[in-house]
This record gives C-alpha cells, structure tokens and sequence, in this order.
C-alpha cells in the first residue's frame, strides 16, 4: 500500500503480497539461494532422526522438523528480529493455515485493498504467496533479507512450537495468532497432501502414518506439544496470543473476522460493520471463492513440491470418521486426551 509522508515522498504500508515487494520470482521465491547448511552442520548431524511418508524428519528441542525446514527455523531462532507491530500467523501443517493467510492478509490490508476489489490480491496469487513462510524462507540469506525488508506492519507465518521461537517474539514483541484443528482431520489433510508427492510405487500407508502419529512423529509434532505450546501461551497472554479453532471458524466465519480483526487492534468501523467489510473478507477467504481461482487450482510450489490445488481439497470438519475406524479414532482421541489432561483445552471425549 503507498502512503505519502508529510512531505510527500510515497512509502509503503503493510501487510502487502510479499510476492510483490520482493519474495518475487513466482513461487521459486521459496528457494531463492541455497541454505547456510555449513553453519549449522555440526548441530543438524547432532540431532535424532526418523523418516514419516518418505521425508526425513530431525527432532529439535523437543519438536520433530522436516529436515528441509531444519535450517530456516536455526535462523528463524537466531537472525529473525521482530517488530513491535508485527503479527505472527501459527499453526500446525493441515490444520488452517492457507485459510488464516487469506483472513489475516484480507482484514489487516482492507485500507488499501478492499475485500470487494476486483483486483484484490488474493485474486491473482495464492494466499501463501501473499504471506511469508519463515520457517522455510529464513534458510535462504536472500530470502531473509526480503523478509526484513518488508514494510510494517508484516504479516507471517510460522509450523514451529512456541517454545521454538526467538525469546524476543514469546517476550511478546509481537501478536501471534495460532488455528488449532481436530487432530485426527489435520491427519487426514496430511495424509491426501502427502499422496499429491509421493513417489509413484510408495508402499506407505494412512496406517504406517497414523502409527507415526501416534508416537508424536510428524513434521512439526508431536501435535500436542505444538498445540499446548500456544494454548498455554494464549491463557497467559490473551492480549497478545489469539487462539482459534478452525471447527468455530466454520461455524461463524463472520464472528472469527470480528474477533481477529479487533485483537489485530484494526476492529470494524461502524461505517465498515454497514457496508458488510467483514462478510466480504469471509466471501473472499471462503473456501467455495478460493478453490476455483487459477491462483490456487494450478501450478505447484517449489517447497516440497506440492500442487496449490493440495491445499484446497474439501474444507470440513470430521472427514476423519470416513479415513479412520471407530478403534483408531479412539485411539488417537485418548493419547491427545491424555497429553492436554489438565490444560482446559479438550477435543472430543475418548
Ligand atoms: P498448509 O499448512 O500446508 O498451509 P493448511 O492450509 O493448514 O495447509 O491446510 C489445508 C487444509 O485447509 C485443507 O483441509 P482438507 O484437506 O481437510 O480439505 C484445506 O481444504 C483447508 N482449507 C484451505 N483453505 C480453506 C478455506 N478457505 N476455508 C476452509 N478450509 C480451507
């Protein structure tokens, strides 16, 4: 968004597509320039090993990463510096990101890029392609300088634990915004998103991935721990850790924007309310509006190469209960049961 000073020299405002300011070259921004891997050689080959759906898999400080994120979350912990009006997006892998992206960008951009517009942002790029990654972007020196380049306020996102962050973002620096989904969909998610990269001729099952899951071991696990890490940060900090449930959000879009917009401290404007601003990000963001925009129905990310369209396969709540039996839905209900005993934060009774 440009904006001119008093003097009239144009600035911009964030959040813009980061696409546009720099993060450019289509979807190979992801992979600008190789990773400082040399710098962190000796901790990486340190670090417990295991391999989910045919990605390795490393675990650091109590957290499995996938090893091609390895480096950017080393950098993210040391290199990344946050600004005090920075919104940091969280999550786990298939459980609201792209979703979040394209809520967060909608109502903090709505000045300059009204959700009506027909030339609206999100209209011609993919949400992720509007909001940084870090944990992947920070292993590239190019893309790290893109991001710190980017004019306030920034927009981000990141899979890591909150207790993987830099001390200076849990200090509360900035605002962070975490979607939590039923585990067992965000499984299911994962499992249909794995099958879009798999090796033609993997043998590897829904059942070997669910075993994986049950001990802990997916990209970002153990789920638990990723989801507690920002339920308690949430409880202790409420003004600064927004906590969202993707099976709310479906429920009531409307309030869910209400609620970010006015914890992002930009509430809707009386005029804004009568003018339906908040409906029109919900109809922009809605996954029925999304899936069929060429922005997100074709072409494929560099990052692990996956398709844009992976991202929008069916949208709902409880898919699981046609992917897992009745046992394994027991099952998996009662580790996660067990590991929030305690934490006030249930999903469905075991
Ligand atoms: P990511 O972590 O790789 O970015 P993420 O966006 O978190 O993925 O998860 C994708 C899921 O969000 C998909 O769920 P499904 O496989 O169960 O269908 C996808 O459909 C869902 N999703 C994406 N966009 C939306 C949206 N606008 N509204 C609701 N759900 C969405």
């Amino acid at each position: 968004m440009a904006m001119a000073t008093p003097q009239g020299t144009p600035y911009l405002v964030g959040p813009v597509p980061f696409e546009d300011v720099g993060g450019g070259g289509g979807e190979d921004h992801i992979v600008a320039v190789p990773p400082p891997e040399d710098e962190y050689a000796d901790i990486v080959s340190a670090m417990p090993s295991t391999t989910m759906i045919g990605f390795p898999l490393l675990r650091y400080q109590g957290s499995w990463l996938l090893k091609t994120w390895v480096t950017g979350v080393l950098s993210v912990q040391r290199r990344f510096a946050p600004r005090p009006d920075d919104v940091l997006l969280a999550s786990l892998p298939k459980c609201g990101t792209t979703w979040l992206k394209s809520l967060a960008f909608s109502t903090m951009a709505r000045a300059a890029y009204p959700p009506s517009a027909a030339d609206h942002p999100l209209l011609r790029l993919n949400p992720h392609q509007c909001v940084p990654f870090l944990d992947d972007l920070f292993s590239s020196g190019e893309a790290t300088k893109a991001v710190e380049a980017l004019p306030s306020p920034r927009l981000m996102n990141t899979h890591m634990h909150h207790s993987l962050l830099p001390p200076s973002v849990t200090a509360g620096k900035c605002k962070i915004v975490y979607v939590c989904r039923d585990p067992k969909d965000g499984l299911v998610s994962m499992w249909y998103f794995a099958k879009s990269i798999m090796p033609a001729g993997s043998t590897y099952t829904f059942s070997d991935m669910f075993e994986h899951a049950c001990h802990g071991e997916t990209p970002n696990g153990p789920i638990w721990d990723n989801i507690l890490s920002y339920w308690r940060a949430s409880r202790a900090h409420p003004d600064k850790v927004l906590f969202l449930r993707y099976e709310e959000m479906l429920l009531d879009p409307g309030h869910a924007v209400t609620n970010l917009a006015r914890f992002l401290g930009v509430p809707f404007t009386a005029a804004e309310e009568a003018e339906g601003t908040s409906a029109d990000i919900v109809e922009l963001c809605s996954f029925k509006a999304m899936k069929v925009l060429p922005a997100n129905n074709t072409g494929t990310f560099t990052m692990l190469g996956f398709p844009h369209r992976s991202l929008f396969r069916k949208g709902v709540a409880g898919d699981w209960v046609d992917h897992m039996t009745p046992e394994m839905a027991r099952r998996f209900d009662g580790i996660v049961h067990e590991k929030l005993r305690g934490s006030g934060l249930t999903f469905a009774a075991p």
